[in-house]
């Protein structure tokens, strides 16, 4: 019943999200068109699909974070520090904190969960 009542309110989440005109282009999130400048943060729950620690870049396909209007989705991060992903791997699902600001997303906490 609980979970039920999460996914309900995720799914709900979801089509509000969608049906704001501003996010007509967030399968390509990291280039689209935003106009905002100011720094949002968030908090999500996703799963690691890809890992480059040299470059710092982590993608995950996580869900809805509403703190920074994004609907479900899988992305790629700046790692800030770069430290973080240590130990860290592709298939783990991980609880995560981002610091978005413009076309710009860093993770800034990550844990597995
Ligand atoms: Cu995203």
């Amino acid at each position: 019943m609980k979970t039920t009542m999460i996914v309900t309110s995720a799914l709900v989440a979801i089509a509000s999200l969608a049906a704001a005109p501003a996010f007509a282009g967030m399968p390509n999130m990291p280039g689209m068109p935003n106009n905002a400048t100011a720094v949002k943060t968030g908090k999500g729950v996703g799963v690691i699909t890809a890992l480059d620690p040299k470059a710092a870049k982590i993608t995950i396909k996580h869900g809805a974070i509403p703190t920074v209007g994004w609907p479900a989705m899988t992305m790629t991060f700046a790692a800030k520090p770069a430290a973080l992903l240590k130990g860290l791997k592709v298939g783990q699902t991980v609880a995560f904190e981002t610091r978005v600001q413009g076309a710009a997303a860093d993770v800034t906490a990550i844990k597995p969960r």
